[in-house]
């Protein structure tokens, strides 16, 4: 490029167009939240510093090699961010290492992959075009400098570099240790050197389990028995209700608490739920939140099973799932019940084979146990009331008790249902995916309603408590602006928070003592709850949830990202807000939230001590409840 007498070499064209563009992609097409003009201002600087990390080195090369090098190093840079763009859409996250080779997952991914792409993504590519066509027809834009200046060109890269690290630690002090969020580290490093960190990450974690002994255990024990006293409370009046009964568990796909009570032009988005949760053989909780992370519905099973957090990266299911635990379905197989899974999707999906294998799980009811036809599928496979109805043979062939786990797949993103099988209208929004969900959530609902009369009908009612929990949330906060317009008011982080509850019920057939109950609880309390109903002294166990029934329980709902829910306060993104009114606090309030947030700190960090070293190996579960 000829600029007068100048002339501009390709590596500053690149990195000029390369920096502006990324920065344009952060700003206008992820929703990050830029909360301050120096957060602005990294904003911009981390993509032109990484661009010119990248580019500059070129000038080592020669002339020929150079072009080279630029062409394909923009062309990769750009795949790296479109890729990142499309799974931010889907999953308002950034990909890590682990994640990109659950590859049937990203299989899966591809059915919604159209939905997920948009016209002016094309824009990504337009800056790596231009360099292929300067760098092919000769226009003389290589550099050849004498050595002194090519070590110039690479001192250059340190400063920038080190300029952006000390302004990312002034913004956020202790961002790499304390990386609990992903959204802040692209943020503050950009989403190339993000990705160089989950690298070391993943390298440190591997060597983690290798060097980790047993001395760390009995340290998690102490604390766990200190905070979270397993104390069975064999008086109260739930204790073994179900004593000897069936359990079928329901894990409900993205099924969020706002569908509850909702309507859709005067018509009840939800009309068979509404009526359980108010009758009273049904127990629920209205404030309880699901604590899943990048693992989705595995993270949600991984954590009822085991009372254990998620991992910050990656699914546990994937990633840790050799390790040695104590779960579930390995505890009632010793009580004498037999254990099952019911889920019409590839028995792979989330690893959940070899995962369902290790925690011992007597069978698992995949896609091959069904019939799936073009008349009863669509979106991600069979639908739900067809799976239902095809699963009551299988429950019919089962020892009693049995523990039954459900898998529902219809009420997932995109959330699409034939015109035909909608009995709800669509909302009207900006939003495609917030105006189709409460289609695809009335079907689910209408799908457990028969559900439970096909129990009925088989027999299998009476004897079994039925528990219906949502696994995680359907609409992600890239649909704020649709969800605010359905909600009638603004979704700050509070409400986005609040946003993140689940449904969760459990129903016992001829129990007269239901309704609704406040306290706050999560899928971490599921295995303590339902080894306290089924009567199920489990005293060695190592949990970080509390049966929910428990009168001094614990106080708080922890989240993955380090936000928590307690009685009194809600904390997320750095900030503290009194619970019962959403409104943020001053600082000197503030400072409530801080004894908790370091509690939930040190609770994940020891949950993921014990995934990432595989501790449970060092521990014997038998001797320590005897
Ligand atoms: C896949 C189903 C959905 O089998 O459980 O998984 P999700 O995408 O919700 O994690
Ligand atoms: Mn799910």
């Amino acid at each position: 490029m000829q600029l007068k007498n100048i002339r501009m070499p390709l590596f500053v064209i690149a990195t000029l167009l390369f920096g502006l563009k990324t920065y344009f992609v952060y700003r206008f097409m992820f929703d990050l939240s830029i909360e301050n003009p120096m957060q602005e201002f990294i904003l911009l600087f981390n993509p032109i510093a990484s661009a010119y990390l990248i580019f500059a080195i070129s000038v080592w090369l020669q002339p020929k090699r150079q072009m080279k090098y630029l062409r394909w190093t923009i062309l990769i840079g750009s795949l790296i961010l479109f890729v990142n763009l499309i799974f931010y859409r889907n999953f308002t996250d950034f990909i890590t290492i682990p994640v990109l080779f659950q590859g049937n997952n990203a299989a899966d991914l591809t059915g919604s992959f159209l939905t997920l792409l948009h016209i002016e993504d094309l824009l990504i590519f337009a800056d790596v075009a231009l360099v292929w066509y300067l760098s092919k027809h000769k226009f003389g834009l290589s550099v050849q400098l004498p050595k002194r200046g090519k070590i110039a060109a690479t001192a250059v890269t340190f400063l920038l570099l080190s300029g952006n690290v000390v302004l990312a630690e002034i913004e956020r002090p202790m961002l790499f240790v304390r990386a609990f969020d992903r959204e802040y580290l692209v943020k503050n490093i950009g989403v190339y050197n993000y990705h160089l960190y989950d690298a070391t990450m993943q390298t440190k974690t591997k060597a983690q389990r290798v060097f980790a002994d047993g001395s760390e255990i009995s340290e998690i024990e102490t604390y766990l028995e200190e905070n979270s006293p397993d104390e069975v409370n064999k008086k109260a009046d739930l204790y073994g209700i179900a004593e000897d009964k069936n359990v079928i568990f329901v894990s409900v796909e993205s099924f969020q608490n706002f569908l509850l009570d909702s309507k859709v032009n005067g018509t009840e988005t939800t009309p068979f739920l509404n009526d359980l949760k108010e009758s009273k053989d049904t127990i629920f909780f209205k404030n309880f939140y699901h604590q899943t992370a990048q693992g989705k519905t595995s993270d949600s099973e991984f954590i009822v099973e085991n009372s254990l957090y998620p991992l910050g990266r990656g699914a546990v299911y994937f990633t840790h799932a050799g390790n040695e635990y104590n779960a579930l379905p390995e505890i009632l197989n010793d009580e004498g019940y037999e254990t099952s899974v019911f889920h019409a999707n590839n028995g792979s999906f989330w690893n959940r084979d070899t995962m369902y294998d290790n925690i011992g799980y007597d069978e698992f009811y995949d896609e091959k146990s069904y019939q799936v036809t073009p008349e009863n599928s669509f979106g991600w496979g069979l639908e739900d009331k067809a799976f239902f109805e095809q699963s009551i043979k299988y429950m019919q062939s089962q020892e009693k008790p049995f523990y039954s786990k459900f898998i529902t797949l219809t009420h997932h993103f995109p959330f699409e249902l034939p015109e035909e099988k909608a009995n709800i209208d669509k909302f009207d929004s900006n939003s495609k995916t917030l105006n189709s969900f409460f289609q695809t959530a009335r079907y689910t609902d209408e799908a457990l309603q028969q559900f439970f009369q096909q129990l009925k009908d088989a027999g299998l009612y009476k004897d079994s408590i039925i528990v219906l929990m949502g696994d995680h949330y359907g609409i992600s906060d890239f649909h704020n602006e649709a969800m605010g317009q359905f909600l009638g008011k603004e979704v700050d982080p509070f409400v986005q928070t609040q946003l993140q509850r689940v449904p969760f019920m459990v129903h016992i057939p001829g129990y007269e003592g239901g309704g609704v109950r406040e306290d706050v609880v999560g899928q971490i309390d599921v295995k303590p709850t339902l080894l306290h109903l089924l009567g199920i002294n489990a005293g060695g166990d190592m949990t970080f949830g509390d049966n929910m029934f428990a009168e001094d329980g614990k106080d708080f709902i922890a989240m993955r990202d380090g936000s928590f829910i307690s009685e009194e306060y809600l904390f997320t993104n750095e900030q503290c807000y009194d619970r019962a009114t959403g409104e943020l606090l001053a600082e000197e309030e503030a400072e409530a939230c801080q004894p908790i947030k370091e509690k939930v700190e040190k609770e994940l960090n020891y949950s993921d001590n014990i995934i990432y070293g595989d501790l449970f190996r060092f521990y014997d579960f038998d001797s320590s409840s005897e």
